[in-house]
């Protein structure tokens, strides 16, 4: 495969028409932009150097995640905890779906893989080390020995790593020491009695600690991590898993107290819960979450620490943009088949360069489109939310039958905002639709006015109008936000006439089951 770095191959566009001629800047945008919210934040909104470290991250950065790959090496297979939602045969849920066994690596393979995947996939610009253990038990020895060796090896790939945050704050001096920039905490409480309903127990200086007292222990250390990582500049994301009954009215605490200690953004993700996991949650009957309930928990924290939306649980072995895994392209045998491969950084940094010019006409077509909006609709019609079919590149370009998730985005006077995905079954196998599946997909995005598709058959197109959700492929191609715009200034007049309904009140199906999708 060669190493391709036009955005149109890359991600399919040359294909179809050229994407339509975007509104001019207006010459002042105020108040609040998609730009300005939450993790979408952009280069006028904070500190350059921080601009620096995020602008190429997908989790990082929302924006980025649209353009850039992450890999996930598993080289930690220990852990030093237990949490009620995972099962040890299978990865953590920290940074992962249960479910799914990795493909252990030593340091040397990891170093290995990464040279070969860096070399197929131009838009890899992280490492992370997520498991399926915590990183830093076992005194982080195989996460460090990699990072080390990475370091050296191929200096443009940015580092970042995930943990529970029980050994962290002996760790903190080397995670600087080994330039990793990006650090993910995972906290779920910060109340011991909370805690005391996640962590059966914990194993902490020899010894194994359980109820109140390992949850304080926990949270305690999780604190003196944090605290330790701000204060050397090193930007920490925390990630909340949402267990409703347990800890969910709980999280606006959890995110003050991050907020309060310099976290630079809060990742609150839905509990994977399913009694075939052999979980103690999901043998017990505790459910995850529905799309809005997450919503309404996102939406109360808005405000505070800024929210990371667009996470997709990844395995602690994906490859790949997020919301794809194509580990399947890079197991250890195709690896060996490709023999030595040496650091060469050109693809990567002329893709770098081509993202980095697109970018930057983007924010002026997306401000302009968002004032057009305000100026024609004001406030007087409350946001929606529409499903989008995408492969990347912040553009409508997957078909309907085709996709594996689609990206929910909150559109309305304020802007159109990305809010969160859901995975679905690929609706379309081998030519023909499948019903059970469009039953599943519809469940997805009930909660949807509207669904961008770059294609749709007149089957599901009548399936979903029936469900009250319209099928709109009239943007092919076209960037996401400015077309989400158009289309609710449209919508709003719509509705103005009484042709169109409210879809407010619907609630959506999160589902738990496996990511599996994978580029064509
Ligand atoms: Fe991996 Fe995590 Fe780094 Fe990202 S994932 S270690 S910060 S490079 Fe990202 Fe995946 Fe969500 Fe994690 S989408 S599970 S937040
Ligand atoms: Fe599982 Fe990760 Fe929790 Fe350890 S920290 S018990 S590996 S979810």
């Amino acid at each position: 495969m060669s190493n391709v770095v036009s955005l149109d191959s890359i991600f399919g566009l040359g294909e179809l028409a050229p994407p339509a001629v975007m509104p001019a800047a207006p010459e002042a945008a105020s108040g609040c932009s998609s730009s300005s919210c939450g993790s979408s934040d952009g280069p006028a909104d904070m500190d350059p150097a921080v601009w620096e470290k995020v602008k190429n991250h997908p989790c990082y950065s929302e924006e980025a995640h649209h353009y850039f790959a992450r890999m996930h090496v598993a080289v930690a297979p220990a852990c030093n905890i237990q949490c009620n939602y995972c099962n040890r045969k299978y990865d953590c849920s920290n940074e992962s779906r249960p479910g799914v066994v990795s493909e252990k690596l030593t340091p040397d393979q990891a170093i290995k893989k990464i040279l070969a995947v860096a070399q197929e996939i131009p838009q890899l610009s992280v490492i992370g080390i997520a498991g399926p253990g915590d990183s830093l038990a076992a005194a982080g020895k195989n996460t460090f020995a990699t990072f080390e060796m990475l370091q050296k090896k191929a200096p443009d790939l940015k580092l970042c790593l995930s943990t529970n945050g029980l050994a962290l704050p002996d760790h903190v001096d080397t995670i600087a020491q080994y330039n990793i920039d990006h650090v993910t905490i995972t906290i779920n409480m910060v109340d011991p009695e909370v805690g005391a309903q996640i962590y059966p127990w914990i194993f902490y200086k020899h010894k194994r600690w359980t109820g109140l007292d390992a949850a304080k222990i926990l949270h305690e250390q999780q604190m003196l991590g944090l605290e330790m990582l701000t204060s050397r500049g090193i930007l920490v994301k925390v990630n909340s898993v949402m267990i409703p009954g347990v800890n969910d009215e709980h999280l606006l605490e959890v995110n003050k107290a991050v907020k309060s200690r310099g976290a630079f953004l809060h990742n609150i993700m839905p509990l994977i819960s399913d009694p075939a996991h052999g979980t103690y949650f999901g043998l017990n009957g505790q459910r995850g979450p529905t799309a809005q309930e997450l919503k309404v928990v996102q939406d109360a924290c808005e405000g505070g620490a800024k929210l990371m939306r667009h996470c997709r649980q990844c395995r602690a072995d994906a490859v790949g943009l997020l919301g794809e895994d194509r580990g399947e392209e890079f197991t250890a045998d195709k690896i060996e088949a490709m023999g030595f491969v040496d650091y060469d950084d050109e693809a990567r940094r002329t893709y770098r360069e081509h993202v980095e010019s697109e970018r930057a006409g983007r924010h002026a077509s997306k401000a302009a489109a968002q004032a057009d909006v305000r100026e024609s609709v004001g406030f007087t019609v409350d946001p929606i939310l529409i499903a989008v079919a995408t492969k990347g590149g912040e553009r409508i370009n997957e078909h309907f039958g085709h996709a594996k998730e689609f990206q929910i985005y909150e559109v309305g006077p304020s802007g159109a905002k990305f809010i969160g995905h859901r995975r679905v079954d690929q609706y379309c196998e081998g030519g023909s639709g499948d019903v059970d599946t469009l039953d599943g997909v519809l469940a997805a995005i009930n909660d949807c006015t509207a669904v961008f598709v770059a294609k749709i058959g007149g089957c599901p197109s009548k399936s979903l109008a029936d469900a009250g959700i319209e099928p709109v492929d009239r943007f092919a191609f076209d960037y996401i936000e400015e077309s989400a715009l158009a289309y609710f200034k449209d919508y709003a007049e719509r509705l103005g006439q009484g042709v169109v309904q409210s879809r407010a009140g619907q609630d959506a199906v999160i589902r738990t089951g496996a990511l599996t999708a994978r580029r064509a």
